[in-house]
């Protein structure tokens, strides 16, 4: 059996969008990131205290790439089999992980949690998060998906972080709408019915806690960090 242990941010939804595309059983720990994710029980599964986690049948795997590619190898789908779709998507996840998480949860951080006091730092991550709308765009001119014209993990790795860019307030002048394909794409793997199931997997934050909770924890403010 499949558990894991997660909460509703992007990375945290990867992994439910994932086990809702490939019709696997899951049970769902949620982990308030408030706190919980430094709790033992949860170090213990992953001592870099994030969500989220997968454990099968008593293997634990972190890191939501590296989730995403062994459900991908474990169901057979949607990883390519052919070495060059295969490769493809290896190279989408790893700069999805690379790239775009890590300039977009920055992006978040100094625009919405440090209320844009440092315009210059934010400014930076705007820059860079644009550039790569505008890469993700000219790959997808002429197919359909990010690793060609298949819908794999790679997709999955990529559409809760543009997603919420694309609804947080203080990211609303991210240009989406002038990268078309982008956001095609984007209405394409939102349309799927698992991915909106997976969106909902664990419940989104209640209103009044979605800050306190993403903030606090998710990218690295506050008292819960300064150890
Ligand atoms: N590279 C990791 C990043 C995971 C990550 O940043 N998780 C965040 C939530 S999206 C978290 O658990 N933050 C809690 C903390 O930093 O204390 C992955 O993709 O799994």
């Amino acid at each position: 059996m499949i558990d894991i242990y997660t909460d509703a941010t992007a990375n945290g939804q990867k992994v439910s969008i994932a086990l809702e595309e490939m019709g696997l059983d899951y049970n769902v720990h949620r982990i308030w990131l408030g706190g919980e994710q430094l709790t033992s029980e949860f170090t213990a599964l992953n001592p870099n205290n994030k969500i989220p986690v997968l454990v099968d049948d008593g293997l634990v795997v972190t890191e939501s790439g590296a989730i995403l590619i062994y459900l991908a190898e474990k169901t057979g789908k949607f990883l390519p089999k052919d070495p060059k779709g295969r490769i493809r998507t290896i190279e989408m996840v790893f700069n999805q992980m690379s790239s775009l998480g890590p300039m977009l949860g920055q992006l978040f951080v100094f625009r919405g949690s440090w209320e844009n006091k440092a315009p210059e730092v934010s400014n930076r991550y705007f820059v860079e998060v644009s550039r790569i709308y505008a890469v993700l765009n000219k790959r997808l001119e002429g197919q359909l998906y990010m690793a060609g014209d298949e819908y794999t993990v790679a997709d999955m790795a990529f559409l809760p972080w543009i997603r919420n860019g694309s609804i947080v307030p203080f990211t609303s002048d991210l240009p989406l709408r002038t990268n078309p394909n982008l956001a095609a794409w984007l209405e394409r793997v939102l349309a799927r019915p698992a991915v909106q199931k997976g969106l909902t997997i664990p419940a989104p934050f209640p209103e009044d806690k979605h800050m306190e909770a993403f903030f606090s924890a998710t990218v690295g403010v506050g008292t819960l960090h300064n150890a």
